[in-house]
């Protein structure tokens, strides 16, 4: 793994929207590496996921199987991180399709449960997604301030 980069797992089952995420969040993200993780890859890399500093959840809105999917890869991701809090976003993709089963409130609820409240996006990646890497960036941020603080906290008490 590159170590000057951010590595950020792009994680929803298959047919969720994660290339087409990758694709439009990669022309301004330049700093960023992105990998794309169905539910068996995060179970194959279950070693290495908890190296990736960022994470981005994806489900499909008209899929109650796919928002199931992130239920039961949450848990592996947590594991691999040990517990460590990490910067997420969690995206319920294709509202555009008439035919959602999985509400925004079901989205709120599975980031309060389990993801330390992180930011949810319930929209159609194909026509906005501004907003969300915004948002995914101050979510970085955020973390990337407590981690140094945390980490000068441990270097004072070293002293
Ligand atoms: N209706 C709709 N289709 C989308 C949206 N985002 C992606 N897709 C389509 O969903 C299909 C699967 O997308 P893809 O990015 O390949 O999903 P992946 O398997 O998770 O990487 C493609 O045909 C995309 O064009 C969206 O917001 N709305
Ligand atoms: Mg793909």
């Amino acid at each position: 793994m590159e170590c000057s980069k951010h590595h950020v797992a792009v994680v929803g089952g298959s047919g969720v929207g994660k290339t087409t995420l990758i694709q439009l969040l990669a022309t301004t993200f330049h700093e960023f590496i992105f990998k794309e993780f169905n539910e068996h890859d995060v179970l194959e890399a279950r070693q290495t996921l908890g190296l990736y500093h960022a994470f981005i959840l994806v489900c499909d809105t008209s899929s109650m199987d796919s928002f199931t999917t992130l239920s039961e890869v949450i848990p592996v991701i947590k594991r691999a991180k040990e517990g460590e809090d990490f910067p997420c976003v969690l995206v319920g993709n294709k509202t555009d399709i008439d035919a959602r089963v999985v509400s925004e409130r079901d989205l709120a609820k599975l980031s309060g449960v389990w993801l330390n409240s992180c930011p949810t996006f319930y929209l159609s990646i194909q026509e906005n997604i501004s907003k969300l890497g915004e948002v995914f960036l101050d979510e970085i941020e955020t973390h990337n301030t407590r981690l140094s603080f945390r980490q000068e906290r441990r270097n004072s008490i070293n002293v």
